[in-house]
């Protein structure tokens, strides 16, 4: 049936040693010539298949000698078979000469055309819609590139590695040669050809090597591409301090491009990137962005040693180089900005969205045992979960401990192909632990729960604590085994001291008894620390210790858990009163947290985060069935009030933080300080009324940055009024008169995430609009995945309207671009979370998704699977 199997891996029966691409590149067609030094890994030979799609055969021989289709070879619809390769154990030399049209291609899979340039994405399978290849990341080969095309529309030529030659031809044509001596996997494949300009910097690296860095795009983006550079460079010389890796090749690129299916791309040498992940700057991107741009720069430019020096022997190994190099980013950004504030981003990620994948029908281990289409396997499990797991490795063995495992990981393995199990042994041989529970982390899918409970006793000074853990069955795991769970624990006295200092409890066993000697007096316990564990914990404590934390607990992710849990008690049961029709009111107490929080000396981000009530996602997850409707009316109740009962103390924080002439900086207090301001005009705004409407008005026209001209557009975008036109209309055609695509997305995704009856009429407006582009991921995201995802309220409708219409789009999408409709299909993923009038409803348009005779695999695997 298709599907792919981890226990199904086998060695590659051929190697392609070297491989020689000349790209002769028209406006008609792309036309490949491959020459392929192939050796056979064991002495028999038989015959080499070769994968290939939508491609188009000119010639192939082998050894200089033409093959016939039937006696020399073989064609499918996946690919190619060469009967009877010569059984010797020299390297023969395989010539093929294929066809393709990458100007239809819109699956933006392969080598394709973006704004009339030429690019290319071949991770995970896109090199076989290239040329005929052994399209799997174990075949790990040397290249030279030759790319000729016209000079006067495509300028820049650019591939892997150095380049070793250019020169003019006849015609107006040109070409450029590269050579790239670094082994790689076909997936790490990158030609660029394209009419782009660009800015240029340099980077000495420890050993004193000289780097040219490019960074290039449209030329109406120039402007923007100074903050990637910085990042780079900032990437750069981070490595070499954290992990003592040095760049290895004398050039490296960033391509931007507009239409990307992903975030970026990690190609040796070449890095092609989605705008949306490059660009930055004041007036265009808010500081999400800019924190963003930083994030995604470092991540590839990571990959360089996780990804590409040493890769994954196959695709069930992704969170190898990807868990790996989100943890790599993570701590990164952390080192760049605030520690503190970046763990809380990146824990919001987990529990907002990776946990309600673990949760559903999609569940699946960090590495996955099956697949239909590896391209659905990019997931927040494989990426944020699998960083989670590597920061375990760093809890249980310290800093010295993780680099001396890094270290070993390089040495034995560096241009090889290797699995998790290769970086589990490392970590425990460096270290000389036993890590062969901590397997576990990669077989068992679905989120743990730990569950505490604590006990003291005054008369002899002892705190007991015991610890236990279970994980929810999950599809095809019914039951599961205990994990090694790294629990970071500190016992606080009622002043917030400390009766025991922080410690790393490993909790192995389903259930464990921890005892704690001479503790003086009673203690808070400040349990999992930091999210020391991706797990959710069972401990309930008073409002009273909850507040007693969230103002006084020396962890400041603890601090901010604390008020979320809070928060999220609160609205849970105000959604309670509203299911059962009574008046909703916010508890004094929690309005008092709110107004100490407030009041609070602390850190204008982190006080930022703790002011924001939890969202949607985290809210639903404690909710069956979930009820979106009630959700959203309690967040605007809760908003709203708070607004109020808070309004003098809001308004003065606003205007503290409000100063008129600030130079524009990314420096986090400035970050900060924006940060904390909007939540207040958030608040404040919620209410609607005449006066909050004018001061987002007044905020958009004062704004210097866009970060708070955004703000003051989503604040407003609930409330139809003249402000509301106004600000709309300016974003708008500003945004057009320069040319911004980024920004339009922007607008668009405002108002598709906005709430009101006639949400879906809106959508359906907005894909009419003149800036609408259906062939644009970017675009299509921030219209249609943008109301499917964050309008609640609108899509959940109970007329199914919301549901018809993203079914619609899913199957009219995929024709042209499964991976994105793949992405929106996953909106339908949990509908068994819903009542049954929601559940048949949405049921109705995945049957009818998977049972459409032209679905795709990606999303054909998706329907399929959440429905079973
Ligand atoms: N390998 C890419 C990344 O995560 C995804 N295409 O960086
Ligand atoms: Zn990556």
């Amino acid at each position: 049936d298709g599907k792919v199997l981890r226990s199904a891996y086998a060695p590659p029966p051929y190697t392609i040693e070297h491989v020689d691409l000349d790209f002769i590149l028209t406006e008609a067609e792309a036309v490949v010539y491959s020459t392929l030094r192939v050796k056979s890994n064991h002495a028999a030979g038989g015959p080499l298949y070769l994968d290939g799609e939508d491609l188009e055969l000119r010639s192939i021989s082998l050894d200089g000698v033409p093959l016939q289709e039937g006696t020399g070879y073989t064609r499918g619809e996946e690919g190619l078979t060469v009967l009877s390769p010569p059984a010797k154990p020299l390297p023969f030399e395989l010539k093929i000469v294929v066809a393709t049209k990458p100007q239809d291609n819109t699956q933006l899979s392969g080598l394709y055309k973006t704004s009339g340039n030429y690019c290319t994405q071949c991770e995970a399978v896109g090199f076989r819609r290239i040329t005929y290849f052994l399209d799997r990341p174990d075949v790990m080969s040397t290249y030279k590139v030759r790319v000729e095309a016209d000079k006067k529309l495509y300028p820049i030529l650019l591939s892997n590695g150095n380049e070793v030659g250019r020169g003019d031809l006849p015609a107006g044509r040109h070409w450029a040669a590269f050579e790239d001596p670094f082994k790689k996997p076909c997936y790490l494949f990158a030609l660029v050809a394209a009419k782009l300009e660009g800015i240029e910097s340099e980077f000495t690296t420890c050993s004193g090597r000289k780097v040219r860095l490019y960074i290039w795009s449209e030329s109406e983006n120039k402007d923007q591409l100074d903050w990637a550079m910085q990042s780079l460079k900032d990437s750069m010389a981070w490595d070499e301090r954290k992990y003592g890796r040095e760049y290895d090749l004398d050039v490296f690129h960033i391509v931007a491009v507009n239409d990307f299916n992903m975030g970026a791309m990690e190609n040796k040498g070449l890095n092609v990137f989605n705008t949306a992940c490059v660009l930055a700057k004041q007036s265009t991107a808010t500081d999400d962005d800019y924190e963003r741009v930083q994030g995604v720069v470092a991540h590839e430019y990571f990959h360089n040693w996780t990804g590409n020096r040493v890769t994954c022997r196959d695709w069930f190994q992704l969170t190898l180089k990807e868990g790996l190099t989100v943890y790599r980013d993570q701590t990164f950004s952390a080192d760049m900005t605030s520690p503190a504030v970046q763990r809380i981003e990146n824990v919001r990620v987990m529990r907002s969205h990776q946990f309600v994948e673990d949760s559903g029908p999609m569940a699946h281990p960090i590495r996955p045992e099956s697949y239909l289409a590896i391209d659905n396997f990019y997931t927040l499990t494989v990426y944020e979960k699998g960083a989670e797991v590597i920061r375990m490795y760093h809890t249980l063995l310290g800093e010295e401990g993780f680099r001396k495992g890094t270290d070993l990981y390089f040495d034995r393995h560096d241009g090889c192909a290797v699995t998790c199990d290769d970086f589990r042994a490392a970590m425990a041989d460096a270290n000389g632990r036993d890590l062969t529970q901590f397997e576990r982390w990669y077989t068992q899918a679905g989120t743990p729960t730990v569950k505490a409970a604590g006990a003291y006793d005054g008369a002899t000074k002892t705190y007991t604590l015991t610890l236990s853990q279970s994980t929810p069955p999950t599809p095809g795991q019914p039951t599961k085994l205990p994990l090694h769970i790294p629990v970071r624990i500190k016992l606080l006295d009622r002043k917030g001291g400390a009766l025991l200092p922080e410690r790393i409890l490993e909790l192995t066993e389903a259930s464990q008894t921890f005892v704690f000697n001479s503790i003086a007096s009673e203690p808070v316990l400040s349990l999992l620390r930091g999210f020391s564990a991706p797990v959710k914990l069972d401990f309930p404590l008073s409002d009273e210790t909850l507040a007693f934390l969230a103002a006084h607990d020396d962890d400041p992710f603890n601090r901010w858990d604390a008020s979320q849990q809070l928060g999220k008690r609160v609205l849970l049961a105000l959604v309670a009163d509203r299911q059962s029709r009574q008046q909703l009111e916010l508890p004094d107490a929690f309005v008092a947290t709110f107004k100490a929080t407030l009041a609070a000396s602390l850190d204008a981000s982190l006080k930022a985060y703790s002011l924001a009530l939890p969202d949607y996602s985290v809210l639903a997850q404690d909710m069956s069935p979930i009820d979106p409707d009630a959700l959203i009316a309690v967040l605007r109740f809760a908003r709203r009030s708070l607004g109020q009962r808070m309004r003098k103390e809001l308004l003065a924080m606003y205007e503290s933080l409000t100063s008129p002439n600030e130079k524009f900086s990314v420096a986090p207090s400035e970050v900060g300080r924006r940060r904390l301001r909007n939540v207040c005009l958030d608040f404040l705004a919620a209410g609607g009324d005449e006066q909050s409407l004018q001061m987002c008005r007044k905020h958009f026209h004062a704004a210097t940055t866009m970060t708070d001209r955004l703000a003051a557009f989503k604040a407003l975008a609930p409330f139809p009024s003249e402000a509301l036109d106004e600000v709309q209309s300016i974003f708008y055609e500003r945004a057009k008169a320069n040319n911004e695509a980024l920004v339009i997305n922007k607008w668009f995704a405002v108002q598709a995430s906005t709430y009101s009856t006639d949400a879906l009429e809106k959508v359906k407006a907005l894909t009419k609009h003149e800036a609408f582009d259906g062939t644009n991921p970017n675009r299509v995201r921030s219209v249609i995945n943008t109301f499917a995802a964050l309008n609640p309220a609108a899509f959940h409708d109970l007329s199914g309207s919301g549901y018809e219409y993203i079914g619609t789009q899913v199957l009219d999408l995929d024709k042209r671009n499964p991976q994105v409709a793949s992405r929106l299909c996953n909106n339908f993923r949990d509908w068994k979370k819903y009542n049954q009038k929601r559940q048949a409803l949405m049921k109705a348009q995945l049957v009818r998704i998977r049972d459409c005779k032209t679905v795709s695999k990606d999303v054909f695997e998706i329907a399929s699977r959440s429905l079973e």
